[in-house]
């Protein structure tokens, strides 16, 4: 008997705010069942004052409606595939009795923190004089809920002796929740919101926080990785590319000196012929001449002459430059 007095107070509680679906923008929603639909029957947006826009048509499934057909599979349940914030509001299905379905697209912030650091997620309302509660969930699960009359504070699992609500919640309405020792498994999406005694009565000031859980890297004090990157991986990386570039330097150390000692072996070999050729009769200001020249084919050009038997004097000046 209760049951059933209770069901009907839900139904009439639902027809006259709607049933009430919450999703974070760009998340998928799932409308819910439908039953009783002939084919024709339609679901519809209502928008601004009397105007509405057509989301699906049944016929034997939910077929989308051009506008939605991006983002919407023709399935036996209405997919949003991702949600924007214009599809907030009350969503119409003429199948049976009509069902009115109220879909909230609740916008988000980013929040990250290390792992074994506390974090906060702000929340204020009023609550002077308020009844009801306060309630934070995680990825739909229990986390807090604290009761505005009583003044007593419900921790969901996982989440006892590390979740306290600010002290100046009932003078100051900052409910203001704090996690302390962050862990792994505490990512997801926050829901807080408030609502009245009556379950099924509207959530109040909505809000919801994506929390990111990044790995804590021994060693690496100063920086924290990429999420999703695993520690070792990261170290493995950097030894690979330490002995990479270990590698490299050797190499082009090798092909240097391997280069300098053949051309020293040239140059040498010159040095001796044009000593020889000049000792014959040639007087040539020998020194200054063969450091030039080693110089040029250290440079990888190929050895000139003396200065003077190159072009004209306009290119003067570069060649004081090349030989300073
Ligand atoms: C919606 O997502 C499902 C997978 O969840 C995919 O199979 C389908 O193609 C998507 N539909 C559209 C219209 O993007
Ligand atoms: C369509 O519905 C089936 C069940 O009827 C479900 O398994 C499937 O994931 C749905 N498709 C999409 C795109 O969500
Ligand atoms: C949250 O972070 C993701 C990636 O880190 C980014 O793509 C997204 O735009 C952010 N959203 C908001 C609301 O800051
Ligand atoms: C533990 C782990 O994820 N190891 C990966 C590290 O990166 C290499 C590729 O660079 C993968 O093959 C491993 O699976």
């Amino acid at each position: 008997m209760n049951g059933l007095i209770l069901g009907f107070l839900l139904c009439v509680v639902n027809h006259a705010f709607g049933q009430g679906i919450y999703v974070i923008i760009g998340d998928q929603v799932t409308f819910p069942p439908t039953e009783n639909c002939k084919n024709g029957a339609t679901l519809v947006h209502r928008l601004n004052g009397d105007s509405t826009r057509q989301v699906a048509q049944w016929d034997d499934v939910w077929k989308p409606a051009r506008d939605y057909e991006n983002r919407m599979s023709p399935n036996k349940s209405v997919i949003f595939n991702s949600t924007n914030i214009n599809d907030d509001g009350l969503y119409e299905f003429t199948c049976g009795s009509n069902k009115i379905i109220h879909l909230h697209v609740v916008p988000f912030t980013n929040s990250s923190v290390t792992e074994g650091e506390p974090v906060t997620l702000p929340f204020f309302s009023v609550t002077a004089r308020k009844r009801g509660k306060f309630t934070v969930e995680r990825d739909g699960k229990p986390v807090l809920q604290l009761d505005f009359l009583s003044g007593h504070v419900t921790l969901g699992a996982g989440f006892e002796q590390r979740v306290s609500v600010s002290p100046l919640w009932e003078s100051q309405g900052d409910l203001t929740v704090t996690l302390k020792m962050a862990t792994a498994g505490d990512r997801g999406d926050y829901l807080l919101y408030v609502q009245h005694d009556d379950k099924t009565g509207p959530r109040e000031d909505v809000s919801a926080v994506r929390l990111r859980v990044p790995e804590r890297v021994p060693d690496q004090t100063t920086s924290s990785p990429p999420p999703g990157c695993p520690t070792q991986n990261v170290t493995g990386e950097t030894q690979m590319t330490t002995r990479t570039a270990v590698s490299v330097t050797a190499v082009v150390v090798f092909i240097i000196t391997a280069t300098v000692c053949v051309l020293t072996g040239w140059c040498m070999k010159t040095r001796r012929c044009m000593k020889t050729r000049s000792s014959r009769g040639t007087p040539v200001p020998g020194v200054d001449q063969y450091s030039d020249v080693g110089v040029e084919l250290l440079n990888g050009a190929p050895p000139r002459g003396p200065p003077e038997a190159d072009e004209g004097p306009s290119l003067e000046g570069s060649h004081a430059e090349s030989n300073v």
